[in-house]
Parts: C-alpha cells; sequence; structure tokens
C-alpha cells in the first residue's frame, strides 16, 4: 500500500481518534453519574474528522465546526483537560468560560470561530471569512462542517451559493451520519447523496467513505489545494454513522433498529484505521496495548483535572462568548 502521509503522522491520526473515541465513551459515563449536564457524540465520525484535520494548515486556516467535531478539535490542539472543563461548564473552557453549550467550539489560538446552537449558521460565517481571505489576498483556507440534515437550511444554501459565485477558499465537508435526530435522510432530501447538492449551485461536490480516513483525507487534500490555488469552493460529504443516539437526551430505539447499529459497528472507523495500519506495518497489538494505556491515562488525568477545576463567578455569564474582553485579563 502507497502510503500518503510520514508513518508518524499517521500514527498520531490514529492516536488522536483513539483519544477522541475514549475521551467521547467517558463523557457517556459521566453523563449517567450525573457529573455532567449534556454530551453528543463524536463516536463513528472520527476518521471523517481526522482526514479532514490533516488536509488543512492547522493553526494557520480557519475552522467553522459543528458539535460532533470533538477529534477535528483535539486534531486542532484542544486538550483534554481543556474538553473537560467545557463538558463541566468550568471557569477555565476555552470554548467559552463555561458560558455557552458543551461542544459550541471555540479556540482562538487554532483559529476555531464560535458558533451558534441554530444548525448550518457557520455555513454563512465561514464564506464571510473566506471573503475576508479573498479580498485580503491571504492564502488560507476555511473549512466548515454541518450534518446532512442541516443541508435543508436555508442558510446553508446561501452560504454555499456565495461562495461559489465569489470562489472562496473554502470546503464545506457534509458527515452524512443518515440521520438528523430522528428522521432519515430520505425523509428530507430526494438526492441520493447530499454531496449532489453542489451541482445545482455551481461547484463541485464530492461524495466519500467517510469510516475511511485515508480515503477521507485524499479528497480533503485535493478540495484544500484548489481552495488555496483560487479553484474555488467544493462540498465534501463524508458518508458516517453516528453510533450513538444522537446525545445524552435522545432514546435512538424509537426510530432505528439494533441490527441496523449493529451492521454498522462492523465498519467502525478506528476497527478500520487500525486494520490498514496493522496491515502497512506500522501498527502493532503492542503498540495498540501501549496506546490504549496511554489514553486510559490521559482520559483519567483530565476528568481529575476538570473535576478539582472551578466554576465561573455567577457576574461572568454576562461576559461575552468570543470577543476579546478586559474583564478576561
Ligand atoms: C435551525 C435548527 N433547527 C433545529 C435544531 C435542533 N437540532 C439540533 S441538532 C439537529 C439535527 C441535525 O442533524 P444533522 O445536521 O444531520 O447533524 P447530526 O446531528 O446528525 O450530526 C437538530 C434538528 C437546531 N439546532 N437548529
Ligand atoms: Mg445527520
Amino acid at each position: 500500500m502507497v502510503l500518503p502521509l510520514p508513518e508518524e503522522t499517521l500514527l498520531e491520526m490514529y492516536w488522536t481518534m483513539l483519544l477522541s473515541r475514549r475521551l467521547d465513551e467517558r463523557a457517556w459515563v459521566l453523563h449517567r453519574q450525573g457529573k455532567i449536564a449534556f454530551h453528543i457524540s463524536a463516536i463513528g465520525h472520527e476518521a471523517a474528522q481526522i482526514g479532514a484535520a490533516y488536509a488543512i494548515r492547522r493553526g494557520y486556516d480557519w475552522v467553522a465546526p459543528y458539535y460532533r467535531d470533538l477529534t477535528l478539535m483535539l486534531a486542532l490542539g484542544y486538550t483534554p483537560r481543556e474538553f473537560m472543563l467545557s463538558l463541566m461548564g468550568k471557569k477555565g473552557d476555552p470554548c467559552s468560560g463555561g458560558r455557552q453549550m458543551p461542544n459550541h467550539w471555540s479556540l482562538k489560538r487554532a483559529n476555531v470561530i464560535s458558533h451558534s446552537s441554530p444548525v448550518a449558521t457557520q455555513t454563512s460565517h465561514a464564506a464571510g471569512i473566506g471573503l475576508a481571505i479573498k479580498l485580503r489576498g491571504e492564502d488560507k483556507v476555511v473549512l466548515t462542517t454541518v450534518g446532512e440534515g442541516s443541508t435543508s437550511q436555508g442558510e446553508w444554501y446561501e452560504g454555499v451559493n456565495w461562495a461559489a459565485v465569489h470562489k472562496l477558499p473554502v470546503v464545506f465537508i457534509i458527515a452524512n451520519n443518515l440521520y438528523a435526530i430522528s428522521v432519515r435522510q430520505e425523509q428530507q432530501m430526494a438526492v441520493a447523496n447530499a454531496a449532489d447538492k453542489a451541482l445545482g449551485l455551481g461547484l463541485p461536490g464530492v461524495s466519500v467513505d467517510g469510516m475511511d480516513f485515508l480515503a477521507v483525507y485524499e479528497v480533503m487534500k485535493e478540495a484544500v489545494e484548489r481552495a488555496r490555488n483560487g479553484g474555488g469552493p467544493t462540498v465534501v460529504e463524508a458518508k458516517v454513522y453516528r453510533i450513538t443516539p444522537h446525545s445524552s437526551d435522545d432514546d435512538d430505539r424509537s426510530y432505528r433498529s439494533r441490527e441496523e447499529v449493529e451492521q454498522f459497528k462492523r465498519r467502525d472507523p478506528l476497527l478500520i484505521a487500525r486494520q490498514k495500519l496493522e496491515r502497512a506495518g506500522i501498527l502493532t497489538a503492542q503498540r495498540v496495548e501501549e496506546l490504549e494505556q496511554r489514553a486510559k491515562e490521559t482520559v483519567e488525568d483530565a476528568v481529575r483535572f476538570g473535576e478539582s477545576a472551578p466554576y465561573p463567578s455567577p457576574e461572568e455569564a454576562a461576559f461575552p462568548v468570543y470577543a476579546e474582553d478586559a474583564r478576561y485579563a
């Protein structure tokens, strides 16, 4: 197999996917223990996110993510300790100082902008940043993500259309996990692939197996290069599956069969990555065990750190979520 990236980088990608999974699983437990109020999961989406993260210049390009992007955020340098601060609504949460819901990411040092809860609002933010980049003559790219259900929103079409008209350097990812909470894809779009919507807006739309991190990386690399070189935006649809319920408030047994979930679990993106790297001679069973141990220690350290961290003071509830403010100093 010809490897698209150096061995060390591939191992780093695997490590971040593994860490994301173990942090995510721990978050579900924390929720069931009554220690956090809410969790929304990236389990099943890890490969799509890591493939996208490694196609951009992290810390240089701009990112407007959505709530499932834990793996993407970790790849951008968001730490496990910071994730726990966010989950627990603690003062040190870099996304909002504990003022936003968990997973409403932002990370100034990594050029990740804050987003709002109405889905697809980040699409027009991304188009706006793309326009600013073009006007300034910079060579940066914007990466933005939504779920397939969110592509039914008018704002998604508006943002993508604007970027297509002005050939803006934006890559619009659709994480297609087949469901918008309980609503299946066929119930809200007549096209087979969400990326087919790009055709009517005049930009390329590509669908890729989102369970395979290398397949996503290849497609994303091309889209990012096109954007950076003035070729305009691309819609990239990563076909994934949400292995967990929509969020900690959802019971997915009411709208999908256990057989379906089990069937998709056989294509677990972490398993596929492990098999690929083992076949390439990069990963061994022993190395996997070492990484598992390291992940366990990292997660437990993050939980302890989060639990012992202070809450914000009541007056901080009125502070801004993202804007610079002297009161942060
Ligand atoms: C404009 C708007 N409508 C409804 C909601 C409630 N809501 C939150 S997540 C979600 C499902 C979105 O599904 P999809 O875009 O497929 O993303 P997924 O959660 O499947 O990753 C909905 C309907 C919302 N946040 N914003
Ligand atoms: Mg969805």
